[in-house]
C-alpha cells in the first residue's frame, strides 16, 4: 500500500472528555488501512474562540494510512457520531472533534475538507501535541510547526502527566 503520514487532532470538552479522547485513539487504530504510529499526551486547554464553555482536552495522533483524505475524513466523522457528537453551536461544546491537520505533503481544498487545517498554525492546543508526535512537522504554506508555535503565547495549555500505578 502507498501510505502517507497524517496527523489527526483530537479534542472534546463535555461528558468526560478525557475518556472520549482516550477511546478515540483506539478507534483511530481500527480504521481500515491505518495504524497509529504515535499518540501524544493529553492536554487540558483553555477554550479558544467561543470562550464561555468548559476547558478542552486536546491531543494529536500520528497515523500511517493508505486511505484517501476524503475516506479518512468519513472515518473520523463516523467516530465522532459514535461519540454522540452533535453539531449545534459552531466552535461550541462537543464530546469529540477529530480534525485532519496534515496529510503527507498534500494540499486539499474541497467543500468540508481543507488540509492543512486552516487554523492549525495559530492554535497552540494543536501545535503542542503535534510537536510531541512529530517534532519536525512542516505545515505546507506556513513553515515548520515549531516556528509557528514560537509565535504564539505560552499560556492556557497544561500537559497532563499520566498517573502511574
Ligand atoms: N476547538 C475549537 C474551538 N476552540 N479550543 C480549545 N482549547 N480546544 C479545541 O479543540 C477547540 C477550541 C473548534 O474546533
Ligand atoms: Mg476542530
Ligand atoms: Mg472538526
Amino acid at each position: 500500500m502507498s501510505a502517507v503520514h497524517a496527523v489527526v487532532a483530537l479534542g472534546g470538552n463535555i461528558d468526560g472528555p478525557e475518556a472520549h479522547v482516550t477511546r478515540a485513539f483506539g478507534e483511530l487504530a481500527r480504521l481500515p488501512q491505518t495504524s497509529v504510529l504515535v499518540r501524544s499526551s493529553l492536554y487540558r486547554t483553555a477554550p479558544v474562540g467561543y470562550t464561555d464553555q468548559p476547558a478542552f482536552i486536546n491531543a494529536c495522533a500520528l497515523l500511517e494510512t493508505a486511505l484517501a483524505p476524503r475516506a479518512l475524513l468519513e472515518g473520523l466523522l463516523a467516530i465522532e457520531r459514535a461519540h454522540g457528537r452533535v453539531r449545534d453551536i459552531p466552535n461550541g461544546p462537543r464530546t469529540l472533534d477529530l480534525d485532519i491537520v496534515l496529510f503527507g505533503e498534500q494540499l486539499v481544498d474541497e467543500p468540508g475538507l481543507v488540509i492543512p487545517h486552516p487554523r492549525a498554525h495559530e492554535r497552540a492546543f494543536v501545535l503542542d501535541p503535534l510537536l510531541e508526535v512529530w517534532p519536525q512537522a512542516v505545515l505546507p504554506g506556513r513553515g515548520p510547526a515549531a516556528a509557528c508555535r514560537k509565535r504564539l503565547a505560552s499560556g492556557g495549555i497544561e500537559r497532563l502527566v499520566e498517573a502511574r500505578a
